[in-house]
């Protein structure tokens, strides 16, 4: 992408409304506008790094073996009133009616829903395990939504819903979300420990959350800072396998680690001192078992290997995605701006021209810009009539990880220069050098 014909209205001056810092570089950077209290256009910069969370999240997903589909964002009101929800849910839901006087509801979640699909089409034991999953926009009428993305009124999430035919393989699709949410932050750059919390209006008493530290969290955590090692890395997960998925949850929810919902202190006094951490996190998942909750009184029934018609066993599974964005930058920013991780940048690199209508430098930038493109990378590529001072401040607010810089007097020897965005060295090599060396950093080689 050339910057000269991009649409990135980078602000000058903080923001007055941001309290936080994600939020404030979110706006400064061009990423998102508030419409509405809480309520977001994402601009083409934000939109970018949403998509590849998405894209992440799906990846994730599917090699989990879970399978993706779109449910609406507008729900009839009868589901609920089937579950009960309708009138228990409050004033987080935002009711509607349309013209013929129908009640509906923009959802804020979608166990009936889901539950309404698998009545329909599902009866037979024979069809478990079954795991479905969408990525749409969520409404709820939050009292107080603030922070930007972070506690919006509409937001997008990942929801996943399981049916299985007994508690064990419910537990196992409960393991198997554990393990896939793991990877999923860890290819975004994040540490997000599960820990032990509270259900809500989602119901179940079996549930984790999925927690980022950061001084600027909503939820106070508890926790032993034995969970701050833990990693799941490029270990080879196979899915299916009970034990194996198990087995790593044990590992990661061993050390203590719960929010204030279900904090225990008599339990946590007993972790050794130097060990024994409060802090704040911002929550980036959840996941929930909750058996019968929804099947039972919605009929979702199938025949088991014995005859017997049973109420599927059920659990739901969230990543607040466009929180995420707010997360990321919470745990990945410095004074002069944001600090994507690889994963998840909106641009693999950018390439600041030092002296544009310079022929030799122009001509480097556009070899570059092209070298790039062939190995599948796309740059972020400032072509503007700006001073260099004002080009950098730029590449450093909006975060890309790397850069490359190029000038008549670099170019003069055949030299670039590559900078980190994370540790600001800087290297000069030749472009060739320069394209090879990002290539091999996003695994394009
Ligand atoms: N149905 C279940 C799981 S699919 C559910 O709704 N879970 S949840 O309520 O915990 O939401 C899932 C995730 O969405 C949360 O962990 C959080 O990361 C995100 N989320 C929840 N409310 C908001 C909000 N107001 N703004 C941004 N993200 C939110």
């Amino acid at each position: 992408m050339r910057l000269s014909s991009y649409f990135l209205p980078v602000l000058k001056e903080n923001p007055a409304e941001a309290q936080i810092v994600s939020h404030r570089l979110m706006l400064r950077a061009g990423m998102i506008r508030q419409q509405a209290a809480g309520i977001y256009s994402w601009l083409p910069l934000g939109y970018r790094v949403l998509r590849r969370i998405e894209e992440i999240v799906h990846e994730e997903q599917i090699r989990a073996g879970h399978i993706p589909m779109l449910m609406p964002t507008l729900q009839p009101a009868d589901l609920w009133r089937e579950s009960g929800r309708y009138d228990d849910y409050g004033e987080e839901m935002l009711r509607i009616k349309d013209r013929h006087g129908r009640d509906m509801l923009y959802g804020p979640t979608n166990e009936e829903m889901i539950t309404d699909i698998f009545r329909s089409h599902v009866s037979s034991y024979k069809d478990l395990p079954l795991t479905l999953y969408h990525i749409q926009w969520k409404f709820r009428d939050e009292i107080r939504p603030r922070f930007g993305v972070m506690r919006g009124r509409e937001f997008l999430m990942k929801d996943g819903y399981n049916f299985d035919v007994d508690k064990d393989a419910a537990i196992h699709a409960y393991n198997r979300h554990m393990v896939s949410y793991l990877r999923t932050y860890e290819r975004m750059g994040l540490k997000a420990i599960p820990m032990r919390a509270a259900s809500g209006p989602i119901g179940g008493d079996n549930t984790h959350e999925f927690l980022v530290l950061a001084s600027t969290g909503e939820s106070e955590v508890f926790y032993d800072s034995a969970v701050t090692d833990l990693t799941l890395g490029n270990r080879d997960v196979n899915y299916s396998d009970r034990d194996q998925v198990k087995a790593i949850c044990e590992e990661f929810t061993a050390p203590y680690a719960r929010t204030d919902e279900t904090h225990d202190p008599e339990i946590f006094d007993k972790i050794p001192e130097e060990r024994r951490k409060v802090g704040r996190g911002i929550e980036v998942g959840q996941i929930f078992y909750f058996g019968t909750k929804y099947s039972e009184p919605m009929g979702a029934v199938v025949t088991t290997d014995k005859g017997e018609r049973v109420p599927v066993h059920m659990g739901s599974h969230g990543i607040g995605v466009s929180r995420l964005l707010g997360a990321i930058i919470e745990a990945s920013h410095d004074d002069n701006g944001i600090i994507w991780p690889e994963g998840v940048t909106p641009f693999h690199c950018g390439i600041v021209n030092l002296k544009q209508g310079d022929t030799s430098t122009d001509s480097a930038c556009e070899a570059l810009y092209a070298a790039l493109a062939k190995k599948g990378l796309a740059p972020l590529y400032d072509d503007r009539d700006e001073r260099a001072g004002a080009k950098f401040a730029t590449m450093d607010l909006v975060g890309l990880p790397w850069r490359i810089t190029v000038g008549p007097r670099g170019i003069a020897k055949h030299a670039v220069e590559l900078t980190s965005r994370r540790t600001g060295e800087s290297e000069e090599m030749s472009p060739e050098a320069a394209v090879a060396r990002i290539a091999q950093i996003y695994g394009r080689t």
